[in-house]
């Protein structure tokens, strides 16, 4: 069973500080703590999920959610025409560290490819 307790699902609900610059009924987008780009915003949907291995066919339209706030919200930050890169970090090798799916939209700089 996924843990709700997890920091991320405590800022979807209200009970920890975020910066948070979007949010529906689907999902809440906040600036990253520790930010890799002067753009990074995490977007997480507010139903538990650990990972991208967690989800499930019935999970499939809150995912395409996800992407669809995070081009709208590259727009809103203004990245969105120079370019900006959405990452979702699963397992170990990723170094995923936070247990709530999470979408990084990350831009306002050049991004080296291939990532480290
Ligand atoms: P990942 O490695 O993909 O699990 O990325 C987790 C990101 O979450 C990392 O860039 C730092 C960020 N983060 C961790 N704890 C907090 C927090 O309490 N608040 C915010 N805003 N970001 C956090």
């Amino acid at each position: 069973m996924a843990d709700t307790d997890n920091i991320f699902l405590k800022i979807a609900r209200g009970e920890a500080p975020a910066d948070i610059v979007y949010d529906d009924e689907h999902c809440v987008a906040f600036r990253d703590i520790h930010p890799q780009a002067p753009t990074h915003i995490l977007i997480i949907p507010r139903i538990p999920m650990e990972s991208l291995n967690d989800a499930s066919q019935s999970d499939e339209t809150v995912l395409g959610h996800l992407l669809r706030v995070a081009a709208k919200i590259a727009n809103k930050v203004g990245v969105a025409e120079t370019g900006y890169r959405t990452v979702i970090n699963t397992g170990p090798d990723a170094g995923q560290s936070v247990f709530q799916l999470h979408v990084h939209l990350l831009g306002g700089r050049p991004l080296a490819w291939p990532p480290g």
